[in-house]
């Protein structure tokens, strides 16, 4: 999709604006460790692209789990188109007919279409995210996809999830190096200035895996937003309409006691 390999160990991705400014202020702040490495921007013919690490250079089999983070996936200015004069999405009802087919209403079946807010939001509400403030989104194995299908959204069983999701890495300490990665993510949330700053929406967790090695990156800041002057977050508390409040921290600890049990398992 929105990627383009390149050469020496750097991926391309389609330029965004917000992503690109994100990056900027991530490479001087106490999460900069946590994000793949940001090389700035290049032209490729007709489009503009940001240069980033390339996180599976050089790994032969790696084992990748994207987790979206927070307890909501859309920015709250979608909930407010969706009140007013939404365009309807007719691609996001054949998503969601084709997912469970009593999921529309009478009236998004007449019309054939549903807002983007109510997409996303039904998504968050099926999967784990408005329960545990992250889903898993999609798994590669051996660089073939696995999207974030149906059948993955829909298992709310967490134990079960991380069982499809995480076996992979079972025999070899991944799930340890995993599990302190992310209590030094969690320290250094805590240090950051982007991170109180700014509303994360949408960004994952990626788990890359490799028989030699386990890491975790932040990624994909298409939706996080800075806050007005001197808005801070908690990021641990649960979203009502206009806090802005992200949920990021619940998914993190989440996450974090999920993979704690899977070890002592
Ligand atoms: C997708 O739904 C994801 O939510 C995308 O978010 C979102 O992109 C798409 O909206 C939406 O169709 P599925 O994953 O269920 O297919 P992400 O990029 O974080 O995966 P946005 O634009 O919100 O980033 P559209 O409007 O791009 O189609
Ligand atoms: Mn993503």
């Amino acid at each position: 999709g929105n990627f383009q390999v390149s050469k020496g160990g750097e991926v391309l991705k389609l330029y965004n604006e917000v992503e690109a400014k994100c990056l900027e202020c991530l490479m001087r702040d106490p999460l900069r460790p946590f994000v793949p490495q940001y090389y700035g921007l290049v032209t490729r013919g007709e489009h503009r692209y940001i240069r980033l690490e390339d996180l599976v250079s050089g790994l032969k089999r790696p084992v990748i789990v994207d987790c979206k983070m927070g307890v909501r996936t859309y920015q709250e200015e979608e909930l407010i188109k969706a009140r007013v004069k939404a365009p309807l999405r007719s691609d996001m009802y054949q998503k969601m007919v084709n997912m469970d087919p009593s999921a529309p209403s009478a009236e998004e079946h007449a019309q054939k279409g549903v807002t983007k807010w109510r997409y996303l939001q039904w998504r968050d509400s099926i999967s784990s995210t408005s329960t545990l403030g992250f889903r898993i989104e999609g798994i590669m194995v051996g660089m073939k996809a696995r999207r974030g299908t149906a059948q993955c959204t829909l298992i709310k069983s967490i134990s079960l999830k991380f069982d499809l999701c995480f076996s992979f890495c079972e025999s070899d300490g991944g799930w340890q190096a995993y599990h302190s990665r992310l209590l030094a993510l969690n320290d250094a949330l805590k240090n950051s200035p982007f991170f109180r700053t700014h509303e994360v929406i949408g960004s994952s967790l990626l788990f890359v895996h490799d028989h030699s090695k386990a890491s975790v990156w932040m990624i994909d800041f298409g939706k996080t937003t800075p806050l007005p002057d001197s808005w801070e977050l908690r990021h641990n508390v649960p979203w009502s309409e206009g806090s802005r409040e992200d949920g990021y921290l619940i998914g993190l600890t989440s996450l974090i006691t999920s993979l704690a049990q899977a070890i002592s398992m």
